[in-house]
């Protein structure tokens, strides 16, 4: 007997701006991705003011789904996908982000492609912002650092829930929106609230993400409810990123930095599912003068929009150590990083620990006891083309044999309600990180290097036909 339930949501996991490529088509118009450069070995990627001349911007042209996606669609269908999730690029619907009017060719691409997916019978699970916005709406309002972008961002939610009110009821609103507590990096905060260094002086980082975030998570509260107005069927979950922070060993201070980084971390879910600030956090705000702008109302919503169901991506854990950290001072999130020897780790230097995600989803199943689903999981690396174009990723295949079944011992073992799995990037895409090629998650090979270059065609690896017996018994046959 299969131990997850019927109709568990088997899938993959892409965003917009890193496959779709048509960056200035149908009326698009330019996001916060297209004006992030490629990082090379070593060189982060920049965030340009605007696009510039001579610059290598990989999002521009994705793996160019936007006129594959029949094709791609057709290969997620081969694999027996229930499910597919992707974002909606703001700026196909609004392309400057402060218009009134949709941009109809936009919203048309996204009928085009959720009819294609329930062709199929596969549900598409949407997430709304997956690490992009207008551009125009963080040159000419700051972003998130500002309270009008709240409407702004309502508009284009409840312009696609309108839309696609019957072809979509999986809805989450922001992606990993707990990923800019790691406020001393400019992809993180700007990705997520439109905050740019060029912007915001250095001492002044950390105020401003707390404001940031919280008119976003008024926000999300603001389209949960509106969503369940339009049709209350909708399940319209968060989606942080859940990077379980472990002590280095059982010295208490280590035990305790531990803790307060989690904190730090997890109170946008808490915000989220609970519908209010934890008070660890409304003390520290209080302590530093952050988040000066909040209302009762903002109270109020924060309360009515409770999500339904926990979206998390999965990746690795995080150790900690406080040789040198004043637990009761400022925190660099980033400081207090050590080396966990009890792990390997990916060519990137992520640590693997699967026993992590069964940690965390008991973690939050006891925090929040809401339905989790997990939305992104996945080994980046990268593949070897044989001469004969056959492509063996048996360290991919380890990587997620050994947390689906991690998974399936939380939903068996542990009573853990589980919805879905949908690892990330089932297809080669550009990496969020990086803006590189080379570092691929998917079953799905795409023929695109660094700089480039490919004849973006499609080819199987070998983890493809393993993911298809996967989700055909359920995943009894790892
Ligand atoms: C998550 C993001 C994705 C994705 C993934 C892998 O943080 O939600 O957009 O890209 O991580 O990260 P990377 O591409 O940097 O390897």
């Amino acid at each position: 007997m299969s131990k997850l339930k019927d109709g568990f949501l088997w899938g993959g996991a892409v965003a917009a701006h890193q496959l779709e490529g048509g960056w200035q088509e149908g009326g698009k118009g330019v996001s916060v991705a297209d004006v992030m450069t490629a990082g090379a070995n070593g060189v982060p990627r920049e965030i340009t003011d605007g696009v510039l001349p001579g610059k290598n911007y990989p999002n521009h042209d994705g793996i160019d789904f936007y006129h594959r996606y029949k094709e791609d669609v057709k290969l997620f269908a081969e694999m027996g996908f229930k499910c597919f999730r992707t974002s909606i690029a703001w700026t196909r619907i609004f392309p400057n982000g402060d218009e009134d009017k949709p941009n109809e060719a936009g919203l048309r691409f996204y009928d085009a492609l959720f009819d294609e997916c329930h062709k199929y019978g596969i549900e598409p699970v949407i997430t709304l912002a997956h690490f992009e916005m207008p551009y125009h709406l963080i040159k000419e309002y700051g972003g998130f650092t500002n309270r009008k972008v709240i409407d702004f961002y309502m508009n284009f939610a409840e312009t696609c829930f309108k839309r696609y009110k019957n072809k979509v009821k999986y809805w989450m609103t922001f992606n990993e929106i707990d990923n800019q507590s790691d406020f001393n990096s400019e992809f993180s905060v700007a990705t997520n609230s439109g905050i740019l260094f060029s912007n915001v002086k250095k001492e002044d980082r950390e105020a401003a993400m707390y404001q940031a975030a919280h008119y976003e998570l008024v926000a999300s509260a603001k389209a949960v409810k509106v969503g369940h107005e339009i049709n209350p069927d909708f399940q319209i979950g968060c989606m942080i990123n859940m990077t379980p922070i472990y002590p280095l060993n059982a010295d208490p201070k280590n035990i305790m930095l531990a803790e307060r980084m989690m904190q730090r971390r997890y109170w946008f879910s808490d915000v989220h599912a609970n519908g209010a600030y934890p008070n660890n956090i409304e003390t520290y705000l209080k302590r530093k003068g952050y988040r000066k702008d909040i209302t009762d109302e903002d109270r109020e919503i924060l309360k009515q929009g409770t999500v339904d169901y926990i979206g998390l991506s999965y990746y690795n854990s995080m150790t900690v150590k406080a040789d040198g950290i004043d637990l009761d001072g400022d925190i660099n999130p980033e400081e207090p990083v050590t080396k966990n020897t009890t792990l390997e780790t990916s060519e990137w230097d992520w640590p693997i620990d699967p026993v992590g995600l069964r940690y965390s989803l008991n973690w939050l199943t006891d925090r929040y006891h809401l339905p989790l689903f997990i939305v992104e999981n996945g080994l980046g690396a990268r593949d070897k083309v044989e001469a004969d174009g056959s492509i063996h990723d048996p360290y991919r295949v380890d990587y997620l044999r050994a947390h689906i079944a991690e998974m399936e011992k939380a939903v068996a073992l542990d009573g853990v309600d589980l919805m879905g799995y949908t690892p990330w990037g089932c297809i080669d895409l550009v990496s969020a990180g990086t803006g590189q090629m080379s570092k691929r998650y998917g079953f799905i090979y795409v023929d695109k290097d660094d700089d480039g270059k490919g004849t973006l065609d499609r080819s199987k690896k070998d983890s493809f036909d393993w993911y298809k017996k996967v989700i055909a018994s359920n995943g009894e046959d790892l």
